[in-house]
């Protein structure tokens, strides 16, 4: 027989509101939290769920119990929730260890939650996410199914603790992509649903467990299975996963018709305390979402996504980035700067500390105060931009990456190329915007530094200086791609220091992954094609021919104009053939799909067909190369290894250096060169202007 029945209104009835501490890692202190009452209380807000993953004893050591000094501190913290108005729910995990069966274990959690009662906790929470949905032999014997051992554990904690106003359950399958074979059909789901006592409420995360959006239309069918409108647990500024992430953006993607179907959000943010304020600011003005909380014409200009009529995420991140302005201005520790704001109300501000008198104020003819320019709302806007949305960069995040894919498209060998003499200009000037935005960029994280507030600025720190590094090396790019030299050699040497290539050893794993590792990984998974590359022999020849006849017919069809004679003509057309150890033949299940071969020394070739291209040049870069892949090599590491191997066969002829010349209309060819650091686009005097040679070093 179900255990449930007609569903009474839980809890308090209100919309529940407020903060998860549900991630993994470093556990916030009692003080942060004591300052997150305030916060929610100040905002709106109700709840805070307490379920720091790697507490001991919230999970690992559940069953032990508090200790008597950890006990004064809990005790504390409740009733400074009390004292905010927030409902202090105290959240379990035993799911790691638990054997259900066993009556001990029950006992155990029985105990352990009876005992935080005793600290004045009123409201409870079993979790049983993140755990391996086996059942161990005893368990099997004892429950038809993993659903009924997790509930029947869980409706007798609940009787055995009078049937709490506030009482969450957390399931294994907490998220859609979990639920085997669908949310609809899901077993576990509908077990759950069906004999969960109907006072407990159950935490969902969405379709995802990081959910970009959460439907109305999702939230109607999860509902229908639990019976019960859930609780979200919002992942969406979780970044426990991934070290190098932090989400400065507002709460977005979740439409406010969700409230009435919801029974309440919880958002589990980013592990790093402070950085959350907008993270909690902006779903506390979401709760409160009301019809003139909407988008206004002039903020959401532009913006083709659907608009809510009563929540803006500009508006609210506007809203929550002001009042965080005034919050890094504030002094926290003793012997700081002093504020730079007047305070807002006594009992909120942290320490004031004023070390004004004696202050060194500088003469006309002195060094201004580096300190002199503080923080502003735009720096917090781009900070936000670029620390966005796990699933959006901010508006200035975009355009950067898009000024810097274009400028990298459209340097100068490739603008040559497309004989576009008047991308030049263009090119300048979206190099200068890409230059000035990492300006600001660097002084945002100048002016940040100097904040009086140094909690939230340690928080932030290894953030915003792993931002500037990588802003640093564009910035570098950028300007060696205009040619305008080599201005931070000491990035781009052979030897540099350690901040110019990034990452550590999960830096290296990505680099060697294709892509490095991007999301293209997942948008374009790498093909299954397996590649040979072996030495060219002279039966090769008619292949080499078909090949490079069909990628210049290729480039014939979209350039009408005359073709050039190149160096290479003769090497490609087999006529010529590659020095030893200079040829490569690149095969896959087809058959050739492309090669790379060279001349050690081009002196012959060129003087065969009476190029341009001067002694002083080919004393520089005496050997020549010529590299086609068949398009159907979509992937391009087989001829980055091609040319890594002719490269070191030229070098080690006693080489200095290798060309190769190209057709303007050989633009594959040209972009690929183009991404390889070791090639720079060289001008030759006197060379027909159709003619590009790209070289290298050795
Ligand atoms: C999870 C974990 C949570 C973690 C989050 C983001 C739930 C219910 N559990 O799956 O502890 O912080 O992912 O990594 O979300």
């Amino acid at each position: 027989m179900s255990e449930a029945g007609s569903r009474p209104q839980s809890g308090t009835g209100r919309f529940i509101s407020g903060v998860v501490e549900g991630f993994y890692g470093r556990p916030w202190t009692m003080e942060q939290r004591t300052e997150l009452f305030q916060r929610e209380q100040k905002w709106g807000l109700n709840t805070y769920l307490y379920a720091p993953k790697d507490d001991y004893k919230h999970r690992m050591y559940w069953r032990d119990l508090y200790s008597a000094e950890e006990a004064e501190q809990l005790m504390a913290l409740i009733s400074a929730a009390k004292q905010h108005e927030v409902e202090f729910i105290y959240a379990i995990s035993p799911g790691l260890d638990i054997t259900f069966s066993n009556p001990k274990e029950v006992a155990a959690l029985k105990r352990k939650l009876d005992q935080v009662k005793g600290f004045g906790c009123s409201s409870f929470s079993l979790l049983f996410d993140d755990i391996e949905p086996e059942m161990c032999p005893a368990d099997r014997q004892a429950f038809s199914s993993f659903a009924h051992a997790q509930v029947a554990i869980t409706n007798e904690v609940y009787r055995h603790l009078g049937e709490p106003e506030s009482f969450l359950f957390c399931p294994t399958d907490y998220c859609g992509l979990f639920c085997t074979p669908s949310v609809s059909q899901s077993s576990y789901l509908h077990t759950v649903g069906e004999k969960l006592l109907p006072g407990i409420d159950i935490l969902w995360t969405g379709p995802k467990v990081v959910s970009h959006r959460i439907s109305v239309e999702s939230i109607e069918e999860v509902s229908a299975v639990l019976r019960r409108p859930p609780v979200i647990w919002d992942n969406i500024h979780a970044n426990d996963y991934d070290p190098q992430r932090l989400f400065l953006g507002p709460y977005k993607d979740r439409p406010t018709d969700l409230i009435p179907k919801l029974r309440g959000v919880l958002t589990n943010p980013n592990c790093e305390f402070y950085p959350n304020f907008v993270a909690i600011h902006t779903l506390a003005t979401w709760c409160k979402a009301t019809a003139d909380g909407g988008p206004s014409d002039v903020d959401m200009a532009g913006c083709d996504e659907e608009q809510d009529p009563c929540y803006s995420p500009q508006k609210a991140l506007t809203l929550a980035l002001t009042d965080w302005l005034q919050e890094f201005m504030t002094t926290d520790q003793p012997g700081g700067p002093p504020s730079r704001l007047k305070k807002e109300s006594s009992d909120e501000e942290p320490m004031q500390t004023d070390v004004l008198e004696g202050a060194h104020v500088p003469g006309p003819d002195e060094n201004p105060l580096y300190t002199a320019e503080p923080l502003t709302l735009d720096d917090l806007r781009l900070l936000s931009d670029l620390f966005y949305l796990p699933y959006e960069h901010g508006a200035t995040a975009r355009t950067m990456l898009q000024d810097l894919d274009w400028l990298r498209t459209h340097s100068h060998a490739a603008a040559a190329a497309a004989e576009e003499t008047d991308l030049t200009s263009e090119w300048c000037q979206r190099a200068q915007q890409f230059d000035d935005t990492c300006g600001a960029v660097v002084q945002m994280f100048n002016r940040l530094s100097n904040a009086p507030n140094r909690s939230i600025l340690y928080d932030l720190y290894n953030y915003i200086c792993d931002i500037k590094s990588g802003v640093g090396l564009a910035r570098a790019y950028v300007k060696t791609l205009g040619g305008r030299g080599r201005p931070s050699a000491h990035l781009m040497t052979d030897d540099p220091e350690p901040w110019g290539f990034r990452g550590g050893l999960s830096g290296e794993f990505q680099r060697m992954l294709p892509g490095h590792g991007s999301r293209d990984l997942f948008r374009h998974p790498p093909s299954t094609a397996v590649y040979s590359i072996r030495p060219y022999c002279p039966e090769d020849k008619m292949e080499l021919q078909r090949i490079s006849r069909e990628m210049r017919r290729d480039g014939e069809d979209r350039s009408s104009a005359a073709q050039p004679l190149l160096i290479s003509d003769s090497l490609s057309a087999g006529e010529t053939p590659p020095s030893p150890q200079c040829g490569l033949i690149l095969e896959d299940e087809i058959g050739v799909c492309g090669y790379a071969v060279a001349l050690t020394d081009a002196k012959p070739a060129a003087a065969k067909i009476q190029s341009a291209v001067g002694q002083a040049f080919l004393e520089e870069f005496p050997s020549l190369l010529s590299v086609q892949v068949l398009p159907r090599v979509a992937d391009p590491a087989p001829a980055k290894r091609m040319i890594g191997q002719l490269l070191s066969s030229i070098r080690s002829s006693g080489s200095r250096g290798a060309f190769c010349d190209l057709r303007p209309s050989d633009r594959r060819m040209l972009h690929f060169y183009s991404t390889l650091d070791s090639f720079k686009a060289v001008q030759v005097d006197g060379l027909p202007g159709d003619v590009l040679i790209m070289a290298a070093s050795l």
